[in-house]
């Protein structure tokens, strides 16, 4: 992304935000793994959204004074040569101000300093801070922590949440990064046909899982965007399914669920196919089911509709499907064979992190997500796509990825042919 784009999602935030305000970010930092080890380290979304810098530990704050006017500056950890020996190059002031626009960069020692003058100088009576939880028990963030020192030392500041502001611009995907998402769905193709190709009775779901990364990593270092959920037979019954343990039968049916990035943003995207490359008869009827749910949705949903409606109504096609099939008794039934809806919002995250709507609006990216779990006959898949809102109706991104039958026992009649 140019720094366009970054400078472009400030301005719309500030815009947003009350005048005589500051707006205190941070990036993150690293957490413990064990003894020595940390986790990856993983930008917090809304910074990168906002600054297009993927470091730790660093700040930023931004004032915007009674005129409107807004001031910049962003706090860097400073250069170490012995940590960086270690841990390679700590991004440069220039470097930052090029993939920032952020005019002004200082080091993180100055940002305490620079905050209490900011806080007590009393030309400000609001600080936005970006707090969120998903759950209460979540671990402090570091703007959790400032809130709770401002409340103390700086009690006449009104705490604002910048974060309901983020997530509501976030809502909205922009053609850059429509680009990067219709990228990381031509490598997410490449990793889930490079499966179909590979597959055959015996193999194992990590086995799997090797073939989907390495062909990902033909595209570059970063890899899947979030864990890959793959799975085969009676493992397909587990929705969040991460152990890779299990092995294809003859017969059984594999799921992936999974999804490539390209530029921070992620495809999301689920196919089920025999790993034999063959569909038998229950499969063919239940898939085709789902198939046909989930095209009846591409073909209805447009501005103007209502969110919950792209579940609501997914799940009472796909009931009456099963129905005329004879294989769902009554329609109330459903969550018999429908165990989850599907309409998230994808882009930075893979569930985005966004402002939910209750309309939709063009320019909104959302999965169609038609899951079918029949425990009886042992079959259970899903067929999940990425729709973008257009102005008159809607987009499948995901749509060239094999879908329909023949589609996808074309693709497995190839042979993977290591890149
Ligand atoms: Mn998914």
């Amino acid at each position: 992304m140019t720094k366009e784009y970054y400078q472009g999602n400030r301005n719309r935030l500030y815009a947003q935000m009350k005048e005589n305000s500051l707006l205190v970010l941070f990036s993150g930092v690293e957490i413990r793994k064990t003894n020595d080890e940390f986790y990856p380290f993983y930008t917090h979304r809304n910074f990168l959204y906002l600054t297009g810098i993927d470091q730790k530990e660093t700040a930023f704050i931004a004032r915007k004074d009674g005129a409107g006017n807004i001031t910049e500056k962003i706090y860097i950890l400073p250069p170490d040569k012995m940590v960086e020996r270690w841990s390679g190059e700590r991004l440069k002031a220039t470097h930052v101000q090029d993939l920032s626009g952020i005019g002004q960069v200082g080091y993180v020692a100055e940002f305490e300093n620079d905050l209490h003058r900011l806080a007590t100088s009393g030309n400000y009576r609001h600080l936005y801070l970006d707090l969120y939880r998903v759950s209460p028990t979540d671990r402090d963030e570091p703007a959790h922590l400032l809130l709770r020192r401002a409340a103390s030392d700086y009690p006449f500041l009104q705490v604002e949440n910048a974060n309901t502001l983020v997530r509501s611009l976030r809502l909205f995907k922009q053609p850059c990064e429509l680009e990067a998402m219709r990228k990381a769905e031509e490598i997410t193709c490449a990793g889930i046909t490079s499966m179909m190709k590979a597959s055959k009775p015996g193999m194992y779901e990590y086995q799997y899982k090797a073939v989907f990364d390495y062909t990902l990593g033909q595209y570059g270092p970063q890899g899947p965007g979030f864990p890959s959920i793959i799975s085969a037979g009676k493992n397909n019954f587990c929705i969040h399914y991460y152990s890779y343990k299990g092995q294809a039968h003859d017969g059984d049916m594999v799921l992936n669920d999974v999804g490539a990035w390209h530029d921070s943003l992620m495809t999301d995207v689920s196919r089920g196919w025999p790993c034999n490359g063959k569909f038998n008869d229950r499969q063919t009827l239940l898939y085709n089911i789902a198939l046909e749910t989930s095209n009846h949705m591409f073909s209805l949903i447009k501005p103007g509709m209502a969110m919950q409606d792209v579940d609501g109504e997914s799940h009472r096609y796909c009931a009456q499907l099963l129905q005329e099939a004879g294989v769902l008794d009554k329609a109330e039934n459903i969550g018999t064979y429908m165990w989850h809806g599907g309409a998230h919002h994808v882009g930075l995250d893979v569930h985005d992190a966004v402002l939910t709507p209750e309309r939709i609006a063009p320019n909104m990216v959302f999965c169609v997500d038609i899951g079918i779990y029949h425990e009886e006959w042992g079959i259970g898949f899903r067929v999940e796509d990425n729709c973008l809102v257009t102005e008159t109706g809607c987009e499948n991104l995901s749509a060239s990825i094999p879908r329909t039958i023949p589609e996808i026992e074309d693709t497995m009649r190839q042979n993977f042919v290591a890149f």
